[in-house]
């Protein structure tokens, strides 16, 4: 079936994931910019929710519509492209950024150079991501960490150790910011650090880091997703930069779907 079929056999319904997610504001963003998307709803779940729905679907060859984002592991275990934006409402490729409290750098140079040097590339993460999926992420990190020692011995180089100093890492429980966080924490307790991850909402990373109860997050994805608490909070933390690029969100269909933009949909 073309789009009409296609809209009136999802029920009108985007499958999303949870309601703090960057991701779900620009799905909520993406059916207020398209008027062919007038009447349309966005089913706000969980990422596990989100993709039993995807497993289900295409196990079914039936169609389907959900919130997606790279680097995930649903884009190798399935076929999935995402739709064509042509208004940018679901934004465009970002950079996920390095924040820290501030006075970390006077407080805790050593783990400051550290973060402020952490950088690595999207087929790294999703090298832990999916090392992390067959066993767990923190040995995931810790393999990385080995196989990668060349890069790793940048960026503690000359760094002196500390004495078992407590390190207070926020991060988010999506796979790609799991993976991140357990490098980082992985890196930090080499130095000497005692580091705890704590999983919370994208907006509780924001306000624990301007409030100082954290140390540093590298989990933020910018300039978008993340965006409005970047901005509400803007001046009560310190941006250290991106520490990956191009990650990506978006309206994801299986391939076999017969549409290839969002503007395809029928209300
Ligand atoms: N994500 C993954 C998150 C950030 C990283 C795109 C699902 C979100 O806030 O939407």
């Amino acid at each position: 079936g073309g789009a009409a079929d296609v809209s009136e056999a999802v029920d009108y319904t985007i499958y999303g994931i949870e309601p703090g997610a960057g991701l779900t504001e620009l799905a909520h963003n993406t059916l207020d910019t398209y008027d062919n998307l007038d009447g349309w709803t966005l089913e706000e779940s969980s990422t596990g929710g989100m993709m039993t729905v995807l497993r289900e679907a295409i196990d079914n060859e039936e169609p389907i519509l959900v919130t997606g984002w790279s680097p995930h592991y649903k884009f190798v275990e399935f076929d999935l492209k995402y739709l064509e934006d042509p208004e940018g409402a679901m934004g465009d490729a970002e950079d996920v950024h390095t924040i820290v409290r501030l006075g970390l750098e006077e407080d805790k140079p050593e783990a400051y150079q550290m973060l402020d040097r952490f950088y690595w590339e999207v087929e790294d993460v999703e090298q832990v991501m999916y090392d992390g999926e067959d066993s767990t992420y923190p040995e995931a990190a810790e393999n990385w960490v080995d196989n990668n020692r060349d890069a790793v011995d940048e960026w503690v180089a000359d760094i002196e150790p500390v004495d078992g100093e407590p390190f207070e890492l926020v991060s988010m429980a999506w796979e790609s910011e799991v993976a991140s966080a357990q490098v980082v924490r992985t890196v930090l307790e080499e130095i000497g650090y005692d580091v705890t991850v704590t999983d919370v909402d994208p907006a509780v990373v924001f306000q624990a880091i301007a409030n100082g109860e954290a140390d540093a997050t590298v989990a933020p994805w910018l300039p978008v997703t993340q965006g409005h608490h970047y901005e509400e909070h803007e001046g009560d933390f310190e941006d250290l930069g991106p520490n990956s690029t191009d990650t990506r969100n978006g309206i994801v269909v299986p391939e076999y779907m017969d549409i290839e933009s969002i503007e395809e949909l029928e209300p």
